[in-house]
């Protein structure tokens, strides 16, 4: 099986929903077992800042499908979803990004994993390292250390929500 890590960010209409939508399309997929979700944080925006706050969640997922077929997945749900892309980095009522797929380095046309702004982001790396199954890869490593010189208050992020299973949230 493999372990893949993904990043959830929604910053339109009801976003808890819009997330919780999300997790019922993944759930629904065949070979797409969440073994693990973090919290809620609600994050200020981070690129292109005149937005909303975001909800960002981070989510582990155990699979047979390849890195390639779980971005495809991961795109059908937020096509499901409603998604339209306008400005890049804008407001978005749902995206997921694969964070991390094993300890794989990816680099294709449609798929870079890591993902490549990952490590800079407290948006991603605070849910990541709620969820992270050990320290075991480099990867994680990485996160934890890139963590450790930010400062969350000025990033701002602060914790939304507890959950403490994908059953409970659902
Ligand atoms: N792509 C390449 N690598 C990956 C990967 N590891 N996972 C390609 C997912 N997709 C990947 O993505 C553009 C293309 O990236 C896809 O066609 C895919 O083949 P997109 O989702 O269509 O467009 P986007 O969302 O505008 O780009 P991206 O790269 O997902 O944006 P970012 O960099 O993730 O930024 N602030 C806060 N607080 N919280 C957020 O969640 N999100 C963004 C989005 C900006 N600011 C934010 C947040
Ligand atoms: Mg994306």
């Amino acid at each position: 099986m493999n372990k893949v890590y993904l990043s959830i960010g929604t910053n339109i209409g009801d976003r808890e929903q819009n997330l919780k939508l999300a997790l019922q399309q993944l759930e629904g997929k065949t070979d797409v077992s969440v073994k693990a979700i973090s919290s809620i944080y609600e994050t200020a925006p981070v690129g292109y800042v005149d937005q909303p706050a975001f909800l960002n969640i981070a989510l582990l997922i155990e699979t047979s499908h390849s890195a390639l077929e779980m971005l495809q997945i991961c795109q059908f749900v937020e096509n499901e979803l409603g998604r339209v892309r306008e400005i890049r980095w804008g407001p978005r009522i749902i995206d997921l990004d694969i964070l991390l797929y094993n300890n794989d380095n990816i680099e294709v046309e449609n798929l870079i994993v890591p993902h490549p702004r990952m490590f800079e982001r407290a948006f991603v790396l605070v849910p990541l390292l709620e969820i992270a199954d050990g320290y075991e890869s480099p990867q994680l490593e990485m996160a934890k250390f890139s963590l450790e010189s930010m400062n969350l208050v000025a990033e701002g992020i602060t914790k939304w929500k507890t959950i403490n299973s994908a059953d409970e949230f659902l």
